[in-house]
C-alpha cells in the first residue's frame, strides 16, 4: 500500500505532471495520482480543486444503459467505501457522480470526463464509452478503492481535478489466456476480466482446446471433456467449462463491454479431441492423452474415409460454440500446422472455415490459414509471427526456419480476402516470453520460454503496430492481442508475475493515440496502476524503473 514516503517520491516523479494545487487535500490527491493507464488521448490536470467521492455521493444517470454502467461501477465501490452510492435520475449536485449518455460525444467506445470539486461528469454516446470513463475515474481514485474489505484512506476518496477527452486507437483490444494447457476456473477468470476492464480491454480471447486439454462442454460430443479435459501439461490435473459456467464468464464479461472470442484451434493442435474419438483419427485409433509441451504432432483428418465423423464434428462443435456465444466472433485456430500435409490443409481450412462461417459469426484465423484463397468473406486474420525483419530461427521446436515474408504474406490473404488483422506478434506481445534476466517466479521456479525473444517492459510498449508487417494501413488493423500460453504457468501467483506489468504495455499499445504515447510517462504512470493492482492482489513483477507503490 503507498506510504507517505512513497506518496512523496510519486510526487517527485511525476511533477511535471502536476499544475500548482490550490489546498492541501488536493495535493494529496494528486500526489497519489501520477496518470492514467492506458494513457487517454486527451488528460489534462485543472484547478478546479478535488472531486471527495463521500457518504452523500450518488451516481446520477440519464439516457439508455446508463444505470447499468453506474451499478457495474458501483458496486467495489460501495465494498471499499462503506458508502451507499445510490443510483439515481434528476440534478445532480457537487457531490455526486454523473453519467449522462451524450449522443454529441465522438466515437463507440469514447467519453468525455470531467471532475473538480463542483462533481464529477463523464458522457458519452454509448454505454460502452461511459463504461470506460468510469475505469479512468477508478484509476483517479487512490488504489484503496480496489480493496475487498471496507477502508478509509489517509486523506480520503479523493479525485484530483481533470478534464479527459479520450476514445481507443483499435476497436479490438485482446487478453488471450490459453486455459487448454493449464485450466484457470470461472472464478479466476472473473478476477483477470475485472483487470482487464481496469486497463480497458474489451475482448477476451479464450483458446480453449489444445493437445493437453479440451476446456468446453460439447453436448453432441461429449467424451471431449469426458476424457478430453483430464489432463493438462504436467499432469497437473484437468478441467473444463460447463456451459453454465461459460455463460458466466461470457455474461460477466458482457457487464465489463468485454467480448468472449472463443477459439477451437483446429485442424492440428487437436490431440485432446483425437484421444476421446478414435473415428476422427485416420488410423482410427485415439492416440494417448498429452501432458507435454511439444506442438505440432496432431491433426484432424483429411481423408474422405473421415469426412463424415470430421464434418460432422466440426459443423456440431463449432455450431454449439456459437450457439453460448453473444459476441460477433468465432476463433478457428490453425496455428502450427506441421502434421498436417499442404494439400490436406487447405482442404481442412475450406471445412473449418464453412462450418465456422455457417454459424453467422465472423471467422478469426491464425496467419497460416491465409495460405488458402478460399476464406469466407472479411475472415480476420490473427497475426502472431515476429515483427518486421526478424526471421523465425530454425529448429524452433523441430521447426525448420520460416522466412518472415511467409507469414507476413499469410497475413495479407485475409485484407486481400475482405479481411482485417489482430496483431500478437510473439516478439512483442507474448507475455510467456521470459524476461532477459530470467527471474525466478514468485515460488522459485523457472517462467515461461523464449523462442520468439525475451521481452522487457519497454519492448512490449514500444512496438508500433502498423509496422508489425510491411505494407499496414491504419485501416487494415482491427486490433491487438497480448497472449499468455501456459505450459509454464499452472497458477495464479505465476500467471500475474508473466502478465503484469507488461500486459498494461500491450492495452496502452491497443487503446491510445500513438502521440499520447512515450515511455517515461507511461513508467510513471504504472505507480498509480500499481497501487491499483495492490488493492486487487494482483501479485505483478517488481518491474525496475517504475517507482512502484511499495
Ligand atoms: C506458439 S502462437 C503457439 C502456442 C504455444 C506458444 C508458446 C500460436 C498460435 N501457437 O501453441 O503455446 O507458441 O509460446
Amino acid at each position: 500500500m503507498p506510504n507517505a514516503a512513497v506518496r512523496t517520491a510519486v510526487a517527485v516523479a511525476t511533477a511535471s505532471l502536476l499544475v500548482l494545487s490550490g489546498c492541501s487535500a488536493e495535493s494529496d490527491a494528486k500526489a497519489e495520482f501520477s496518470g492514467i493507464v492506458p494513457a487517454p488521448a486527451r488528460f489534462e490536470l485543472t484547478d478546479r480543486g478535488a472531486f471527495t467521492l463521500g457518504e452523500r455521493t450518488r451516481l446520477v444517470v440519464s439516457g439508455d444503459g446508463a444505470a447499468a454502467v453506474a451499478e457495474t461501477f458501483a458496486a467495489p465501490l460501495r465494498t471499499a467505501t462503506g458508502f451507499e452510492l445510490p443510483v439515481e435520475e434528476g440534478a445532480a449536485e457537487a457531490s455526486d457522480i454523473e453519467l449522462v449518455i451524450d449522443p454529441e460525444v465522438e466515437g463507440d467506445e469514447g467519453y468525455t470526463l470531467d471532475s473538480g470539486a463542483d462533481g464529477v461528469r463523464i458522457a458519452a454516446s454509448a454505454p460502452a464509452g461511459l463504461f470506460w470513463g468510469t475505469q479512468s475515474l477508478r484509476q483517479m481514485l487512490p488504489g484503496e478503492i480496489e480493496e475487498a474489505d471496507p477502508i478509509e484512506p489517509e486523506g480520503g476518496w479523493q479525485v484530483p481535478a481533470a478534464s479527459i477527452v479520450d476514445r481507443p486507437r483499435f476497436a479490438y483490444r485482446a487478453s488471450l489466456v490459453d486455459v487448454a494447457r493449464h485450466f484457470f476456473p470461472v472464478d479466476y477468470v472473473e478476477q483477470h476480466l475485472d483487470r482487464m476492464a481496469l486497463m480497458k480491454m474489451n475482448v477476451l480471447h479464450l483458446h480453449l482446446t489444445d493437445d493437453q486439454g479440451w476446456r468446453i462442454q460439447i453436448d453432441a460430443w461429449p467424451e471431449l471433456t469426458g476424457i478430453g479435459a483430464s489432463t493438462s501439461v504436467g499432469g497437473d490435473g484437468g478441467g473444463f467449462y460447463t456451459k453454465d459456467d461459460y455463460r458466466r464468464i461470457v455474461d460477466y464479461a458482457a457487464d465489463r463491454f468485454i467480448t468472449v472470442v472463443p477459439e477451437i484451434d483446429l485442424p492440428g493442435h487437436t490431440n485432446a479431441a483425437l484421444s476421446a474419438y478414435p473415428e476422427l483419427n485416420c488410423d482410427g485409433v485415439a492416440p494417448k492423452p498429452y501432458e507435454g509441451v511439444e506442438v505440432g504432432f496432431s491433426s484432424l483428418c483429411a481423408s474422405p474415409a473421415r469426412a463424415e465423423a470430421t464434418d460432422r464434428f466440426l459443423t456440431e462443435v463449432l455450431a454449439e460454440v456459437a450457439e453460448m456465444t453473444p459476441g460477433p466472433w468465432i476463433h478457428v485456430g490453425g496455428d502450427e500446422p506441421l502434421a498436417t500435409e499442404p494439400d490436406d490443409y487447405l482442404d481442412l481450412v475450406r471445412r473449418i472455415t464453412a462450418a465456422a462461417a455457417a454459424t453467422g459469426k465472423t471467422v478469426i484465423a491464425y496467419h497460416e490459414m491465409g495460405a488458402s484463397t478460399e476464406l469466407p468473406p472479411g475472415t480476420i486474420g490473427h497475426y502472431w509471427d515476429l515483427t518486421a525483419g526478424h526471421e523465425m530461427p530454425a529448429n524452433r521446436r523441430g521447426e525448420p526456419a520460416r522466412p518472415y515474408p511467409e507469414s507476413a504474406g499469410q497475413a495479407h490473404a485475409f485484407l486481400e480476402q475482405g479481411g482485417r488483422l489482430v496483431l500478437a506478434p510473439a516478439d512483442k506481445t507474448y507475455l510467456d516470453m521470459m524476461y532477459p534476466d530470467r527471474p525466478a517466479g514468485p515460488l522459485g521456479t523457472e517462467l515461461g520460454t523464449r523462442w520468439a525473444a525475451t521481452i522487457t517492459l519497454e519492448e512490449a510498449y514500444g512496438w508500433q503496430p502498423e509496422a508489425t508487417i510491411d505494407g499496414l494501413d491504419e485501416s487494415d488493423i482491427l486490433g491487438v492481442a497480448a497472449s499468455v500460453w501456459t505450459e509454464t504457468l499452472s497458477n495464479a501467483a505465476d500467471f500475474e508475475f508473466m502478465v503484469f506489468p507488461r500486459i498494461a504495455a500491450i492495452a496502452e499499445v491497443g487503446w491510445s493515440p500513438a502521440d499520447a504515447r512515450d515511455e517515461e510517462g507511461f513508467r510513471s504512470r504504472l505507480t498509480t496502476l500499481g497501487a491499483h493492482l495492490d488493492g486487487l492482489g494482483v501479485a505483478y513483477r517488481e518491474v525496475g524503473g517504475v517507482d512502484w507503490p511499495g
